[in-house]
């Protein structure tokens, strides 16, 4: 089994549309003036990084953005240049909701358990279906075509339907759940959920709560797994209003490591007795308590969306954000964490600034699916990042990506047509046949 880390492609009309509320990144950039070529070759820059170091890494693609089919829905008619037209003209709101390129962010894009800890045998993949955020449940219907056409063996891969219904099944895919193993043991798998939507209980005042505890009880049953080895956890409603909207902007999980911010989860202590118990001495938990990291810093710096890989030679290292080597108590904490007795050896900073603006850090930027050389060799397309891939990505964002977008460029049906040209041939780049809507209906 090795990990694959399955990043997003960063879309041609990357931009800051402040649409986010409770991520607090994307509210104080909102306006500004954004480089989609930048952005995305600042992606690319981290997936070579990562396959450099041995780790499998992957790629999936960006949505058509903005998403014509959409505003089609919405009641906005004509020819594409008349729809983006009438939208720009009557309800821009709408028009920068359907342009977002926020499908970068994959860590949302589902939740995955790995064929090792599944009844069936099978890699389970459920689609999220990110109902919280209007910009964001536009993408479950691509993203569960993209991931049939890549995982299209049901033999050895269930791509489940996204959660049905509306905001009671809230879901935003693996930035609210972490899977911990260590050897000997079955592994872990904590479901973290902001609110019911059944009854009351504890939730945030400030800010939106985006997963449901009824969502990630329905993810811990469709994944096939051991339910002993599922826990539900509480977001703590603080963390989420102090800005950590989902739990990988306070916590990140991998193997017998667990990084936490004390607010990232509420009766800390309950959980890690639970974890201690379930995966015994090997587990490794490094806390940061407000006096150490206040959570105004953690979430401005990203310490904890960080990736925590492990090498082949067994020892793990952290990319984290530059802004976190720039936030000296960021910074302590994850030397802290290297200094002390986990297989952690280093700390690597990575500059993503584009997709940081938008609250996106590494660990947003990627879904991890662990996969079995007879797997990788069963995927459907050509997603494997090798040099050969990595060369035709680098070119194909060289030709078709503008280095220069604002909130005001969006009205631009220029966009609109260079973003579904681009897309068009990199579905053939990546040999993943006609996974987009405007190719599969005219207009
Ligand atoms: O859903 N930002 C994304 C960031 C997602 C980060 N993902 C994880 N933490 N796993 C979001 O809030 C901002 C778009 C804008 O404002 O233009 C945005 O959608």
């Amino acid at each position: 089994m090795r990990e694959y880390n399955f990043d997003g492609l960063v879309g041609p009309s990357h931009n800051y549309s402040g649409l986010s509320a409770g991520n607090l990144a994307s509210s104080t950039h909102g306006g500004q003036i954004a480089n989609p070529r930048g952005a995305a070759l600042e992606g690319l820059a981290k997936m070579r990084l990562v396959r450099n170091l041995g780790i499998g890494q992957a790629v999936l693609p960006p949505h058509p953005r903005p998403s014509l089919a959409t505003l089609r829905r919405l009641g906005f008619g004509g020819s594409d240049e008349q729809v983006i037209a009438r939208a720009a003209e009557k309800e821009p709101l709408l028009l920068r909701l359907c342009s977002s390129a926020s499908a970068m962010w994959t860590a949302n894009a589902a939740t995955v358990a790995p064929s090792c800890d599944t009844q069936d045998g099978r890699l389970h993949l459920v689609p999220a279906n990110l109902q919280q955020m209007f910009h964001r449940a536009i993408e479950a219907e691509t993203t569960r075509a993209v991931l049939a056409a890549i995982f299209a063996d049901q033999g050895r891969f269930a791509v489940h339907a996204p959660l049905p219904g509306g905001g009671q099944f809230a879901d935003e895919g693996a930035a609210n759940h972490t899977r911990l193993e260590v050897p000997g043991r079955p592994a872990v798998h904590l479901f973290a959920w902001g609110r019911r939507a059944f009854g009351d209980g504890p939730a945030p005042r400030r800010f939106p709560a985006r997963q449901t505890l009824e969502a990630s009880t329905a993810l811990s049953r469709l994944l096939a797994l051991d339910p002993t080895n599922a826990l539900l956890v509480q977001q703590h409603p603080d963390g989420i209003d102090a800005g950590g909207f989902h739990t990988d902007v306070l916590a990140v999980g991998s193997g017998p490591v667990l990084l936490l911010h004390e607010l990232a989860f509420t009766h800390t202590e309950t959980l890690l007795a639970t974890l201690r118990e379930k995966l015994g001495n090997a587990l490794r938990i490094v806390v940061a308590k407000t006096a150490e990291l206040p959570a105004a810093d953690a979430i401005a710096a990203y310490p904890f969306n960080s990736q925590l890989l492990t090498l082949p030679d067994g020892s793990m290292v952290i990319l984290a954000p530059e802004e976190s080597r720039e936030n000296a108590m960021a910074r302590a904490y994850l030397e802290r964490v290297v200094a002390e007795d986990n297989p952690v050896t280093r700390v690597i900073y990575v500059d993503l600034r584009q997709s940081m603006r938008n609250g996106g850090g590494p660990a947003c930027l990627r879904q991890r699916i662990p996969l079995t050389d007879e797997q990788t060799r069963a995927l459907s397309a050509r997603v494997l990042l090798d040099e050969a891939l990595e060369k035709d990505l680098a070119a194909w964002i060289e030709l078709h990506y503008r280095d220069r977008l604002a909130p005001a460029d969006l009205a631009d049906p220029a966009l609109a047509r260079e973003t579904m040209t681009a897309l068009d041939e990199l579905t053939r780049i990546l040999r993943l046949g006609s996974v987009y809507d405007f190719q599969r209906s005219p207009g």
